[in-house]
Parts: structure tokens; sequence; C-alpha cells
């Protein structure tokens, strides 16, 4: 028996730092009527959406604060959560997370609001990539590891809207640790925002690796933990920064099913039976009956590399 969800990711264009609330939220509820039109149960929007990708502008963090939600939903995100539910859509969204109950924290922040309108889970980026200094010689700033926290909730799936459902954030898509936890708890369906600048801030690297790095990292999760990717890029040229586009759609046998085709607001679509990822938890990746933990336990162990004993 099939078991169909029906995928929309929706791209989005540049955030200007002065774009208003009103216009984008005005720009995603646009997105998710092209992706009701199109038969759309869910759609997945980028890390960050709410806003610009702050994170290059200051190391000063109270400058920043004004980028983040104390709570959620919220009177500016309204129109979002009644289209959805109205239209029994399910939805993922990235935002900046001040937490109601712990004001100190900042967290990168993706949620999962099934169809019925209710936030069913959510994650907090773990993987936080950038400096804690400014880099003086670096194309441009990038400084989340400054002032956001680590994720603090690991890597949680969750049952609903009949998949078993994770998430994660931009960076963490680069960590094969990020797609075994979540493959490890049976994951179906893995929804990753991202804003990745087509220039890489550690150094000069040919243009083209950007976007081949991306797919490379979503198809090889998609794979190896036999389930679905979908994978939603902020693109454009923001606030003087290119961020490639990308956004797909990836199978559980790791072909990409649907690529986005323009570097602005764009739904791309895709009927996902999601039997097919149980497939590749039952035949060549069944853990169960093939993993050799025993043999792994550096992966917990030792977290930076070391040379070996001669
Ligand atoms: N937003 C985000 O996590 N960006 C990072 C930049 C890292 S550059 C190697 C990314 O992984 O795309």
């Amino acid at each position: 028996m099939p078991r169909i969800l029906n995928v929309a990711v929706a791209q989005m264009g540049p955030i200007d730092k002065d774009d208003s609330r009103e216009r984008i939220v005005a720009r995603i509820v646009e997105l998710f009527k092209e992706a009701k039109a199109l038969g759309a149960n869910v759609v997945v929007l980028p890390e960050l959406c709410l806003t610009t990708f702050f994170p290059r502008f200051t190391l000063d963090k109270a400058a920043l604060d004004m980028y983040f939600e104390r709570e959620m939903p919220n009177a500016s995100v309204a129109p979002i959560f009644e289209y959805a539910r109205d239209n029994r859509i399910g939805f993922s969204l990235g935002f900046a997370e001040i937490p109601e109950h712990a004001p100190d924290k900042r967290f990168n922040t993706q949620i999962f609001v099934d169809d019925n309108g209710a936030i069913a889970f959510r994650y907090r980026k773990v993987h936080l990539p950038g400096y804690r200094e400014h880099q003086p010689d670096a194309p441009f700033q990038h400084f989340e590891l400054a002032y956001f926290d680590p994720g603090d909730l690991g890597f949680p799936v969750r049952r609903s809207m009949d998949a078993n459902v994770g998430m994660c954030i931009c960076n963490d898509r680069r960590w094969p640790e990020t797609f075994r936890v979540l493959g490890l708890q049976n994951v179906e369906i893995v929804l990753c925002g991202y804003n990745t600048a087509g220039v890489n801030f550690h150094g000069s690297e040919p243009a083209h690796l950007r976007m081949f790095h991306h797919l490379l990292t979503v198809q090889a999760g998609a794979y190896q933990n036999a389930t679905f990717v979908a994978a939603a890029a902020k693109a454009g040229i923001e606030n003087g920064v290119p961020l490639i586009a990308g956004s797909c759609i990836v199978a559980p046998s790791g072909e990409v099913v649907v690529l986005s085709q323009t570097q602005d607001d764009e739904i791309i679509f895709a009927r996902c039976n999601l039997e097919h990822a149980q497939f590749g938890k039952r035949s060549v990746f069944n853990f169960a009956k093939y993993r050799r933990p025993d043999a792994y336990r550096m992966i917990v162990d030792r977290v930076g590399a070391e040379d070996p004993e001669h």
C-alpha cells in the first residue's frame, strides 16, 4: 500500500534587512497558495526564513535581538499558521528563537507544524558554523558560532501526518552524524532549511563546489539512511552576499527527484511514497542486522581527529 506525502519545498529569494515582516509573511503565504494548488500536504521553508541571514552583521548580540522571536506562533506569523491550518497543510519553518523560559539563550530553530496547525515538535541547530571573532580577511562575516547556542534537543524524529519526520538545519546536512542519528529513529523524511553562501568564507575554492557539496551531502544522507530529504534554500544576492539555490527533494535511492530552477521564490513539488523509505531500511541498510557499533566507538569518544600511532 503506498503511503503518499505530497511535499512542496518553498525556496525563497533574498530577504533584505529592511524588508518588513508583513512583506516577508505575504511572500510565504503566496508560496503556500501555489503549493496548495499543486496538492501539497507539507511545505518546507528555509532556515531563518522570517528575516535576512543576520548572523553576518555584528558581534554585538544585543543589536541582533530584533531578529529573534520570543514566542511562536506570534501575531506577525499568524497569516501563515491560519492559511496552513485552514487548508490542512503541515509545514516546517526556520526562525531565530529566544525561548520563553530561557531568555538568555539564542537558538537557530526549525519547527514542524502538523496539518491541524499544532507545533508537533521543534529542532535547534546543533552544528553551528563560522567564527567567534571578526575575520579581517574573509569576504564576509559568519558569526553563528558566536551568538547562537548549540541546539539542546538532539535530533528528534516524530510520527506526524502518518510519517516519521525529522529536521536538520543547513550546516547539519554536511555531517553524516546528523543523518545517522535521524536514521536510527527510522526517519522517513528529513526537512532541511538552509542559507548557503556561494563563496566559502573559510578560503578560496572553485565556485561550483558549493552546489556540488550541497547535493552530495543531501543525496548521501538520503541514500545511506533510506529516507526522503526535502531541502529549502534561501537564494540570490542577500545584502550583498550570494546564496546558492539548489532546493531539492531527494528520494531514498539518493536520486534528486526535483530541483529548483531559479534563485527566487519558487515552489518545487513531489509525490513521495514513504513506503519507498522502508525498502532500504529492510534491505541494504537494515541497521539492526548489519551495523557494527563496537567498531564505531571512536565516533562518540573522540571529537577532533588525531594522527595514527607510528
Ligand atoms: N547557514 C549555514 O549553516 N551555512 C553554512 C556555511 C558553512 S561554509 C562551509 C553551510 O553549511 O552552508
